[in-house]
């Protein structure tokens, strides 16, 4: 088992837990718990293989989650979380993940209309049974049917960081196979979609069904779905699919095109080879039945007179014809970014100390950083402004002993209600960078939070806007919002708008990034870390900028630390 399987395990946990009306404390001990496994820097089973003690100095892990692990490890199953289970119908915990319903009003459904499954709630909804009881109402209704209808439609989808989790250990088991030559993942993987729906890997081998045989014998694979001498595909445990082609060495650039996607861009690039005369599939570039080319991708494009375009761009938006004119942009890498601005310390709800943030972000060889723990509004997690003096005072002195990094001082700051912020613009004047967000108050209407935001933005002393549209990839949608509108205000304002790399954030989306790039308005890439190891976030959220068509110099934390100083005055 991967980390992140044990960590499901401990979010399972505190779903049923909370489901009971369990104590809040104990269900957080949970989610804490899972956290601290999912984000560990080495496999959680090197661990679990030497001693015990060391399991228990996690934080988060005492000595009876420690023992849970061990449980898991030796039997693969826990004895709680088998009990848990028949006490609660598993299906509420997906129903609890209906926007609107947490896990008090799935308990209330469930008691009340003895509803257990999505299917029951959505004839409930429907019947309009559901409105009936107390605390709903039509709105809430409303939302639910519409709650339903996104969560059928991204139903097994994976997030791209998970599914990294399971892609990296079988690409080396694969790697390991007899006779193999090359081996890539194609699809919506290699174009770092935010998520994926199954993983296609391409392969060519000096032999062929040796290569096969490995491939579904790996012992992460559930179910073997196909197995033939050019296409095999297993489900792999975790619930991921896998398809695995192999291909002459010929075709391999013209496989790796077709089914590296998308789609539509496939369409586009085989409609312009129907304008010559050649046909292009996955094979090959034909005349006729004459195969001219398709070893290398590049001959492919070549084909039809375009320079290579990079798979993140490779989603008809306009790429094939920016290529045509020679106006391919540039896009930015990860080693393109020299600064990182906005994490959490032990202050807030960040789990390393502001030193400690400090030494991982010098390693990562930044220039500068900014620690932007949460302003009062942030229930349990908040700063007073007595605590961020504090914390300004140590950031002096930690950055009297260096010269190689610069610490910024700020704060994510809270945007209220009504567009105002939860700190004075004194202390706001004390920093040297203000970062805001909405953290609350999610269901304004569109309008309402258009304007919120706006003003908020208007402030003199802001300079960046995080997380724009709140959402949470698979568990929450965007609160509604105009974008458009949004990208406008921060051009007006010189505010700049964050993409944060969180992975399951990726926020702002790569279409709503291309929008901001061609109005000017320069994006930071900030991981929003909680922890020293979240910083390496950073790639997820390059990955996404590349897709937004990003170069260097639209975002702002590539720049030297004055030239960043700089694009923030206003
Ligand atoms: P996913 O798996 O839903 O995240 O998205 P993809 O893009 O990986 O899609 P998938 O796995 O269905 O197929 C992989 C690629 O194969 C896709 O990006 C483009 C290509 N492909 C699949 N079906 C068709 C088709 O009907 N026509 C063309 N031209 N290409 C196709
Ligand atoms: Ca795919
Ligand atoms: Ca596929
Ligand atoms: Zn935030």
């Amino acid at each position: 088992m991967e980390n992140i399987d044990y960590a499901r395990v401990f979010e399972e946990i505190a779903d049923l837990l909370e489901i009971q009306g369990a104590n809040p404390f104990r269900v957080r001990a949970y989610r804490n718990a899972a956290r601290t496994v999912e984000t560990l820097s080495q496999p959680l089973e090197s661990l679990l293989k030497g001693e015990e003690q060391r399991l228990e100095e996690l934080p988060g892990i005492g000595k009876d989650l420690a023992g849970k692990l061990r449980e898991l490890f030796q039997t693969g199953e826990l004895e709680f979380l088998n009990e848990l289970r028949q006490q609660v119908p598993a299906s509420l915990v997906q129903i609890m993940q209906i926007p609107g319903l947490g896990p008090k009003r799935a308990r209330q459904v469930w008691d009340a209309l003895d509803i257990t499954s999505v299917d029951e709630l959505e004839q409930a909804a429907r019947s309009g049974a559901l409105e009936q009881l107390p605390g709903f109402g039509s709105t809430m209704q409303a939302r639910v049917l519409k709650g339903i209808e996104e969560l059928k439609a991204r139903a097994g989808r994976f997030k791209l960081s998970d599914a990294d989790i399971y892609v990296q250990p079988l690409l080396a088991y694969l790697r390991q196979a007899e006779g193999l030559v090359d081996l890539e993942v194609a699809g919506s993987y290699r174009r770092r979609c935010e998520t994926v729906g199954d993983i296609d890997i391409l392969a060519t081998t000096s032999n062929g069904s040796s290569v096969m045989d490995h491939f579904v014998a790996y012992r992460e694979a559930r179910e073997i779905l196909a197995k033939g001498p050019t296409k095999s595909s297993i489900r792999l445990k975790a619930g991921l699919q896998v398809d695995l082609r192999l291909v002459p060495q010929e075709s391999y650039g013209a496989a790796m095109h077709y089914f590296t996607g998308s789609k539509a861009h496939n369409i586009a690039i085989r409609g312009i080879g129907r304008e010559r005369g050649l046909k292009i599939n996955e094979y090959g570039v034909f005349s006729g039945d004459r195969l001219i080319c398709g070893e290398t991708e590049e001959e492919v494009f070549g084909a039809v007179d375009l320079p290579w375009i990079s798979p993140e761009l490779r989603e008809a938006r306009g790429e094939i014809e920016a290529a045509r004119v020679k106006r391919l942009p540039k896009i930015i890498e990860l080693e393109d970014i020299r600064g990182d601005l906005q994490m959490h310390t032990t202050y807030s709800d960040g789990r390393n100390t502001a030193e400690e943030m400090v030494q991982a972000c010098r390693e990562r060889g930044y220039k500068y950083m900014a620690i932007t723990d949460h302003g009062p509004a942030l229930r349990m997690a908040g700063l007073k402004p007595s605590d961020f003096r504090r914390q300004f005072a140590e950031i002096d002195e930690l950055q009297e002993r260096l010269d190689d990094i610069r610490i910024l001082k700020s704060a994510e700051v809270d945007i209220l209600e009504d567009g105002s912020l939860d700190l004075s613009d004194g202390l706001l004047a004390e920093m040297d960078v203000v970062v805001i967000a909405v953290h609350s108050k999610f269901n304004l209407s569109r309008a309402e939070m258009t304007k919120r935001i706006s003003k908020a933005m208007q402030h003199p002393q802001v300079n960046i806007l995080a997380h724009p549209t709140g959402r949470l990839i698979n568990r929450r949608e965007p609160y509604p919002v105009d974008v458009e509108e949004l990208v406008k205000v921060a051009q007006n304002e010189a505010v700049m708008l964050e993409l944060n790399a969180q992975p399951d954030r990726l926020d702002l989306r790569d279409f709503h990034l291309q929008m901001a790039r061609e109005a000017g308005v320069k994006i930071v890439i900030n991981t929003d870390a909680h922890r020293t190891a979240e910083l390496d976030y950073m790639h997820y959220g390059v990955d996404q900028a590349r897709r937004g068509w990003l170069e260097e110099a639209d975002v702002a934390n590539t720049y030297s630390l004055a030239k960043f100083l700089e694009l923030m005055q206003k």
